[in-house]
């Protein structure tokens, strides 16, 4: 785009805001527009997810903890001795820390694309976990990267918590298990959280909690395109809805106009009418068919699976 090109010289942004930046115009010039999710992720976006996974209405941090914590000893069993696990999109530590408490394993390899956060994170962990090795690696794990060559011998498990499965698009979930399984190798596992679907009423105020913490999540995109690309869009003006789309199995995330305006980012004017919508996420859920379908036909064996006793989150175990 020649637009963006010439507006990103003018501004002087380095790489990645210069994608963010085509990403935005691009999304926001479509008749559907839309934003992608992995914009959230800024400080203020992750600090606000955090407070998400508190929330009383959002179960699936919780229940997942849950199965963790209750299943840590079958889950460890499927471990093989002197393994190097590898969590996909590591970030806060709490539910790998589940896992190597109750199993030795030989390497933690955090893979994420903010490579200060897990450094961080891997050094609060070396303190309590002294006799293991951590690789962190600075990469988007939605893309093929390197293990380090410290692990390459050893039996690779992935760790993909959080349902994070379901903020892709299918054939995206399909695309990152295929991924997985090259990047993982041969007789690799991957333990993988994924949300089930379940009744509106559940899931609806899991997206719009009463607090409000999740609009402030979801409208937090428009404040990043005022702050990194000098946007001038009216926070005000916007409003955060969650509608659960039973068709698609999934909940989605938009920000409502709430009257006829336009916007302007990197010298474009953007027309918004009132009630016309930016698509911002969708979260996936799966049924436990649909999920090990998608497990099949993408090369992996299921070894068991583990649900919470109200059916509302599941882990798997799988084999390559
Ligand atoms: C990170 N991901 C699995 C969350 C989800 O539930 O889809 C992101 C989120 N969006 C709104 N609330 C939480």
């Amino acid at each position: 785009n020649m637009h963006v090109a010439v507006h990103a010289r003018a501004h002087q942004l380095d790489a990645p805001t210069r994608t963010f930046a085509a990403d935005v115009l691009d999304g926001l010039s479509r008749p559907q527009k839309s934003l992608s999710p992995k914009y959230f992720y800024d400080d203020a976006g992750s600090e606000l997810f955090v407070e998400i996974t508190k929330l009383p209405e959002y179960y699936p941090t919780r229940t997942e903890l849950g199965i963790l914590r209750d299943r840590a000893g079958e889950i460890a069993a499927l471990i093989p001795p002197n393994a190097a696990i590898v969590e996909f999109g590591a970030g806060a530590t709490t539910k790998i820390r589940l896992l190597l408490a109750a199993h030795a394993v030989a390497a933690y390899v955090p893979v994420d694309i903010s490579g200060d956060f897990i450094t961080a994170q891997a050094e609060a962990l070396r303190g309590d976990f002294p006799d293991l090795a951590i690789h962190p690696v600075a990469a988007d794990f939605t893309e093929p990267f390197a293990l380090p060559e410290a692990v390459r011998d050893l039996p690779k498990v992935g760790f993909f918590p959080g349902s994070t499965l379901g903020n892709f698009e299918p054939q995206d979930a399909a695309r990152f298990l295929n991924s997985a399984r090259d990047i993982l190798g041969d007789g690799a596992r991957l333990i993988i959280g994924v949300d089930l679907e379940k009744d509106e009423r559940l899931v609806v105020p899991a997206y719009d909690d009463a607090a409000g913490v999740t609009a402030k999540f979801n409208l937090n995109v428009l404040q990043r395109i005022n702050r990194e690309l000098g946007g001038d869009v009216d926070l005000s003006a916007f409003t955060h809805r969650a509608i659960y789309n039973r068709d698609l199995h999934r909940i989605e995330m938009h920000l409502v106009s709430l009257r006829d305006q336009s916007v302007r980012i990197l010298g474009e004017d953007i027309g918004f009418r009132a009630g016309e919508t930016i698509h911002t996420e969708n979260s996936y859920k799966y049924s436990l068919a649909r999920f090990r379908a998608l497990a099949r036909q993408t090369g992996w064996t299921l070894q068991q699976s583990w649900t919470d006793a109200d059916g509302l989150f599941s882990v798997h175990a799988l084999e390559a």
